[in-house]
């Protein structure tokens, strides 16, 4: 997993990217309205009597300063009433109990989780940031069904993301520096595996992007949709020039993706 730094998510609990203004642009849809239609809701839902508790988690490498804070901010903006406990760890968690709430959102090292309290149902950052970002990019490509879509990293979120895909009817080819981990996916999911990253990039329009790497703008083609959760995130002012979107936060929506789906087990 790629672990954020405080600077990359600085301007988060103040919305300084002003990100719902930036994906109405791109895709036509806030944040919320993505998370909502990858959950497979196809109306508003008001989240207001939704209790979550963010838990600051001190194992392995420690907190991240911002990252509950940034959470808790990004899960308010859904309309929930949202707050980090006091305490962190099992403390945390003790508080977040006996204070009844209905989702409990908690990362360390190696996982990041919405946990429903009432069904006992678990969504993790992973799938979230993949069906917030493919749901991005299917909105700003105006559908990918009968598309080709390349899928740029086969860890935790491309394993996620060429299921998905591949599932809506998109053409789903994925590529990774580690061959073998495309070949892998191309292997369990019929998805094409490309060995060659560079010429991969270059030939498609349609990208999501969920590797830590960076791309020149001589790779993207003209009027390109890249949907790119990975961090670090830049493209050129070449490949920003030619590429029509790049849809890009550092935490946002995979985080509303997963408090949205969380919240909805158990209010269907
Ligand atoms: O509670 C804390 O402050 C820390 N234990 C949080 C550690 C989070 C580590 N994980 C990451 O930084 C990212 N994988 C989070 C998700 C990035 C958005 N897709």
């Amino acid at each position: 997993m790629t672990r954020l730094t405080p600077d990359l998510i600085e301007g988060v609990p103040d919305d300084t990217l002003d990100l719902d203004s930036k994906l109405m642009n791109m895709c036509g849809k806030t944040v919320k309205q993505l998370a909502l239609e990858g959950a497979g809701v196809d109306h508003d839902v008001d989240f207001s009597k939704v209790r979550v508790a963010v838990i600051p988690i001190t194992s392995g490498m420690g907190v991240i300063s911002g990252f509950s804070q940034s959470v808790n901010a990004i899960v308010n903006r859904l309309g929930m009433q949202s707050h980090v406990t006091d305490g962190t760890d099992v403390n945390g968690f003790d508080q977040a109990i006996n204070d009844h709430v209905d989702l409990i959102m908690m990362a360390d090292d190696a996982k990041f989780v919405a946990y429903n309290v009432h069904t006992a149902a678990t969504t993790n950052n992973s799938w979230g940031t993949a069906m917030g970002y493919a749901v991005a990019l299917k909105n700003a490509a105006k559908g990918v069904e009968g598309k080709d879509v390349l899928v740029i990293g086969a860890g935790l979120v491309g394993t996620e993301a060429v299921q998905i895909l591949k599932g809506w009817g998109a053409n789903v080819s994925v590529t990774d520096i580690k061959f073998d981990k495309a070949k892998a996916l191309e292997d369990k999911f019929g998805v094409k595996a490309l060995e060659n990253v560079e010429d991969a990039l270059a030939s498609h329009k349609y990208i999501l992007n969920a590797a830590p790497a960076i791309f020149p703008g001589r790779l993207i083609q003209e009027g390109a949709v890249i949907s790119t959760p990975g961090v670090p995130h830049y493209f050129d002012e070449e490949g920003r020039k030619k590429a029509k979107a790049i849809i890009h936060d550092p935490l946002e929506i995979g985080t509303a993706m997963m408090a949205v789906n969380s919240a909805l087990f158990s209010m269907r």
